[in-house]
């Protein structure tokens, strides 16, 4: 199985798939669109996220970092008057920096995040989207500014008019992706930003039609009229989308095969249907593995069933 994740959403529902499949049959599909450059490292904060979820280092509470993580370099620049943009921790600082001196050796951000899963003896193929630069800016009543100075740096909090992925039509899907596509004929879209974290991979040349072939599944991220967590409501509404499960399902309408919303969206299943994909009611709040790896099993079961 393939699936396309961003840091959130998707990695609550692969902790579940990670206790039902083994790991050599899943392929995460990483959005890299939030990456940026912090005191000389690449910061790539989903790939990050699924790579500690699936080395069990994971900060549960927040899903970024590393759980028990120390500030000590940050706390540190911050006393020296240097403030950093994102607030970085000292075990996920090393890993940025093996990723960066790699990339600054030669090596593509595959190949470096192929290294670093060996390193923390990841079997699951974990892959960036892309090897090319691809940044996502958002365009507010402030200024164009990257997505993390607006999430991180401005609490998400001004207006949104628009947004732009930058490098994206520039960009090409990652050669292991495309490897991974050849082979596999199941696609998850996990609960995601569709803009955000969803988005960017798909804008990918040629992303859609590879998934016009393949059986796919997508999640909604959305419950009745807001997202479970973070800015996906007010990009979805900047970006002309209903912020809805119907509004998810619009936006990957060309390609997807089923749809499953929560039990506690009162959308009509009807209505799904009429976009010409099959739509199934779960308890899609993930509150534990437990409640990850449920969802994760109805969702196997559902592929058993796409023709
Ligand atoms: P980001 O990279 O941190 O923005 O993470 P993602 O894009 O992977 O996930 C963000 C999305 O996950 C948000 O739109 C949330 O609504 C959604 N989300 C988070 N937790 C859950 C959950 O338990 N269930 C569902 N259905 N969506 C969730
Ligand atoms: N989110 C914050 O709200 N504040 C931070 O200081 C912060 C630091 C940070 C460092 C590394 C990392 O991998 C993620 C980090 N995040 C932080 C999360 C990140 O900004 C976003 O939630 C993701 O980019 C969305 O996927």
């Amino acid at each position: 199985m393939i699936i396309l994740s961003g840091g959130t959403g998707t990695p609550k529902l692969l902790d579940g798939l990670k206790e039902i499949l083994p790991p050599e049959e899943l392929t995460v599909v990483v959005n890299t669109a939030e990456d940026l450059w912090v005191s000389g490292n690449l910061i790539s904060p989903d790939l990050d996220t699924v790579l500690y979820l699936f080395s069990d280092q994971i900060d549960r509470k927040k899903w970024w970092g590393i759980e028990d993580d120390t500030f000590r370099t940050y706390e540190r620049m911050h006393e020296l008057g240097i403030e950093e943009s994102m607030k970085l921790g000292d075990r996920d600082r090393a890993t940025h920096i093996i990723r960066s001196n790699l990339i600054r050796g030669g090596s593509s951000l595959t190949e470096a995040t192929v290294k670093l899963s060996s390193f923390f003896g990841i079997d699951a193929n974990i892959l960036p989207m892309s090897d090319d630069p691809v940044s996502t800016y958002i365009e507010t009543l402030q200024g164009v500014m990257h997505f993390q100075d607006f999430w991180v740096g401005k609490h998400g909090n001004p207006d949104v008019l628009g947004v732009d992925i930058r490098g994206v039509s520039e960009a090409s899907v990652a050669k292991k992706v495309l490897e991974a596509l050849e082979k596999d004929d199941k696609v998850l879209i996990g609960p995601s930003n569709p803009i955000t974290s969803i988005g960017p991979i798909i804008s990918l040349p040629g992303m859609r039609e590879l998934l016009k072939r393949k059986k796919v599944i997508a999640v909604s991220p959305i419950i009745g009229n807001a997202p479970v967590s973070g800015p996906a409501g007010k990009l979805m509404q900047a970006c002309g989308l209903e912020v809805s499960s119907m509004g998810v399902a619009e936006y990957y309408q060309e390609f997807l095969d089923v749809f499953v919303f929560d039990e506690r969206d009162r959308a009509d299943e009807f209505a799904f249907e009429r976009l010409g994909c099959q739509a199934s009611r779960a308890d899609t709040l993930m509150t534990s593995t437990e409640k990850s790896r449920e969802l994760a099993e109805f969702i196997v079961g559902i592929f058993d069933t796409v023709s």
